[in-house]
């Protein structure tokens, strides 16, 4: 199975099912909680269960902006229909958010065009701690498993432990790094590793990078620079920039993924630790608001634990 495979790859195996399912446990609960006060005592959807409601996706996460919009839906809806017992209330939120949500610009993985790119390069970005590395570590291995060959470049080399970090993933993983001395120029570093991928017909090559440097004008100079060296080796390189989120940090998320759209040309986004998060709602937010696709949810530190996002699976997952 080549890379192209590997991204058209749609089938969640039943492994893959039960670790989204538990990944989003505490959303749900806290989510259905809230739900259900909204509801007590009510027998049909009226001004004051839509208030409710509006206060639980907000609080859940969701943001603002798309809350506003799912819940004018049901409010046509409702309109609609007249009486809508509360009752049906998850149903018909389950409904729209998905419909909200495949209106909306991006496809999900399975419609993606990779074209022939060898190496096709990704260029990892994002604020510290948010899971970088360690995304990166378990998409080499699912790039490995589905029989491509991988190559990852240690192009953070703000701090000393970052370069030691991917090497261990590179172990792990059973996938070549290129890496220099800690404080080396990571623009260097990105060019080696896209070189000596050309040089070695690998399939993919991954380039971390650092979350922080002195100040954030300084980040976002770096990166434009790690970028622009890229297309000297492989013209049309980086193929993705890759934004790597906390989900568990909530609407700073949201914020972050601003920001960094707004200074780089990302056109992918992952989103981590989902699990042991409540806010798993900034999910459904930020594939609503950004026109770039949410590709990858983590819900685990293990090397497993990667999978590609769909939003409907997700959205059902989430009211299972
Ligand atoms: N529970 C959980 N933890 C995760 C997930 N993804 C990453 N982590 C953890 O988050 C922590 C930070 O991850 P890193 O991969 O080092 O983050 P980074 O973005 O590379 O950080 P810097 O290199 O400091 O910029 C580690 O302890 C990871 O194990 C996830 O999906 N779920
Ligand atoms: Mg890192």
């Amino acid at each position: 199975m080549g890379l192209f495979d590997f991204f058209k790859k749609k089938e969640q195996t039943p492994e893959a099912q039960e670790a989204l399912d538990k990944g989003l446990e505490k959303t749900k609960e806290g989510f259905f909680t809230k739900i259900t006060k909204a509801v007590v005592g009510k027998s049909t959807v009226d001004e004051e269960v839509l208030d409710d409601l509006e206060e639980v996706l907000v609080t859940s996460d969701v943001g603002v902006t798309t809350t506003l919009k799912i819940i004018e839906r049901i409010e046509d809806r409702v309109a609609r229909d007249k009486y809508i017992n509360t009752s049906e209330l998850n149903g018909i939120l389950r409904e729209e958010i998905q419909e909200l949500l495949a209106e909306n610009n991006s496809n999900d993985f399975e419609n993606f065009e990779y074209g022939n790119h060898k190496p096709y390069v990704i260029m990892v970005v994002g604020v510290n701690g948010v899971g970088k590395t360690t995304t990166i570590g378990k998409l080499a291995h699912k790039l490995k498993q589905a029989g491509n060959k991988v190559v990852l470049g240690a192009a953070d080399t703000f701090r000393a432990a970052a370069v030691d970090q991917i090497k261990l993933w590179g172990e792990r993983v059973g996938v070549r790094v290129v890496a220099q001395a800690m404080g080396s120029d990571p623009a260097s570093v990105a060019f080696d590793t896209i070189q000596s991928a050309v040089a070695n017909q690998e399939d993919v090559a991954i380039i971390d990078t650092a979350g922080r440097l002195h100040n954030k004008l300084a980040l976002m100079n770096e990166l434009t620079k790690i970028k622009n060296v890229m297309k000297k080796v492989v013209p049309g390189a980086p193929h993705e920039i890759l934004l790597v989120l906390d989900a568990s940090t909530g609407q700073n998320a949201i914020e972050q993924c601003k920001q960094f759209t707004q200074a780089t040309d990302v056109n992918a986004l992952a989103l981590t630790k989902l699990d042991g998060t409540a806010k798993g709602g900034v999910v459904i937010g930020i594939s609503d608001q950004f026109k770039i696709p949410v590709k990858y949810i983590g819900v685990g530190e293990g090397i497993n634990d990667l999978q590609l996002f769909n939003k409907k699976e997700f959205v059902d997952s989430l009211f299972k």
